[in-house]
C-alpha cells in the first residue's frame, strides 16, 4: 500500500509503523487518520503479525492533531474531528496484537493520546510528554481526558492538563505514563528487542493477556476475575498451552 503519511515496515512477525509527516513534526491530520485507518484494516487481516511498534519520523513522536486544520473548524466539523481520532485510537487499543508505543520526541496533546491507547510506552531521554491543549483553549479531544487519569492518577492527570506543562521522559517515568526511558540512539534496538520477546511468547496467550487485562480494567473486579478464569479455562484447550507446558517438562524451548 503506497500512504502519504505512514511509513510501514513488517520483518517477520512485528510490523513497525511511524508517522512519516516530520515537516509539521508529525501532527495528526485527518489524511493520518484515514490512513490509520486503511492499515489497521489490513493489519487486523495480517494473522502472522504479532506485535505493532508504533513511532514518529525525525524529532517528534507526534507533536498533537494539526493546528492548521483545526483552525478551520466549526464546532460540528471539531467535534466530529474528536470523534474519527478517537475511533481510530480506540481500535488500536482494542487490536488482539499488542502495541507498544516508541516514544522517540515530543509526545503532545493528540500525541500524548496516541501515545497512551498504546498497551504501554518506551521513551527516548530526549522524549517530551504534555497536553497543552489549555493553552489553545482547547480540551483535549482523543480520549487524552479519559485515559491519562486512568493511566497516572487524577492528580497527575489534572496537573498536566490544567498546567500544559511539557514534562521529560524521566518524569512521565515517575507517573507511570511510560514503562522505561532508554537512550535516544538505544530506542529502536530495545523497542525491537522487546517485540520479538513478546512474539516468541505463545501469541494466543499473549493476545488473551489483552484482552482479559483491558476489559478487565472497566468491570468489576469480581467480574474480571470470572473473566480471567474463563480464559485460563479457555487457553487449556488450544494446543497452545500443551506445547508450553510440556516443552516446560522436556528442558526444551516450546515450538509453537
Ligand atoms: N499542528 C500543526 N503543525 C504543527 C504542530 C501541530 N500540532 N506542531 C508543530 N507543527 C509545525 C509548526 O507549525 C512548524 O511548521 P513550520 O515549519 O511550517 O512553521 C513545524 O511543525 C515545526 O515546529 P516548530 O518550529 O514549532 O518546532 P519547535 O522545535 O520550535 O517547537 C513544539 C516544537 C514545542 C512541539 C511546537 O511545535 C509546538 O508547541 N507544537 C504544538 C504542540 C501542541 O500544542 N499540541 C497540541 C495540539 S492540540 C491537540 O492535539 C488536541 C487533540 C484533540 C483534537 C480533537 C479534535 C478536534
Amino acid at each position: 500500500m503506497d500512504y502519504k503519511t505512514i511509513n510501514v515496515n513488517t520483518t517477520n512477525a512485528i510490523v513497525c509503523l511511524s508517522i512519516a509527516r516530520p515537516e509539521a513534526l508529525n501532527a495528526l491530520n485527518s489524511l493520518v487518520f484515514d490512513e490509520l485507518n486503511l492499515f489497521l484494516d489490513w493489519v487486523e487481516n495480517q494473522s502472522q503479525l504479532k506485535v505493532m511498534v508504533i513511532t514518529g519520523e525525525g524529532k517528534a513522536f507526534v507533536a498533537g492533531a494539526d493546528i492548521a486544520e483545526m483552525s478551520n473548524m466549526n464546532s460540528e466539523e471539531a467535534k466530529a474531528f474528536s470523534i474519527k481520532g478517537q475511533k481510530v485510537f480506540n481500535r488500536l487499543e482494542a487490536l488482539k496484537i499488542p502495541v507498544i508505543a516508541a516514544v522517540n520526541g515530543f509526545a503532545l496533546g493528540g500525541g500524548c493520546e496516541f501515545a497512551m491507547s498504546c498497551d504501554f510506552r518506551i521513551a527516548s531521554n530526549k522524549a517530551k510528554f504534555g497536553q497543552p491543549e489549555v493553552n489553545l483553549g482547547l480540551i483535549p479531544g482523543y480520549a487524552g481526558t479519559q485515559r491519562l487519569s486512568r493511566l497516572v492518577g487524577m492528580g497527575d492527570a489534572l496537573y498536566l492538563l490544567m498546567t500544559a506543562d511539557v514534562i521529560s521522559a524521566e518524569e512521565a517515568l515517575r507517573m507511570g505514563l511510560v514503562q522505561k526511558v532508554v537512550e535516544a540512539e538505544e530506542l529502536m534496538k530495545v523497542v525491537m528487542e522487546m517485540a520479538e520477546k513478546i512474539a516468541s511468547k505463545g501469541s494466543k496467550a499473549v493476545e488473551n493477556v489483552k484482552l482479559v487485562t483491558r476489559k478487565g480494567f472497566n468491570i468489576a473486579f469480581e467480574d474480571g476475575c470470572n473473566l480471567e478464569a474463563d480464559y485460563f479455562g479457555k487457553s487449556f484447550g488450544n494446543g497452545e498451552s500443551g506445547e508450553g507446558m510440556q516443552a516446560f517438562l522436556e528442558k526444551r524451548k516450546p515450538n509453537w
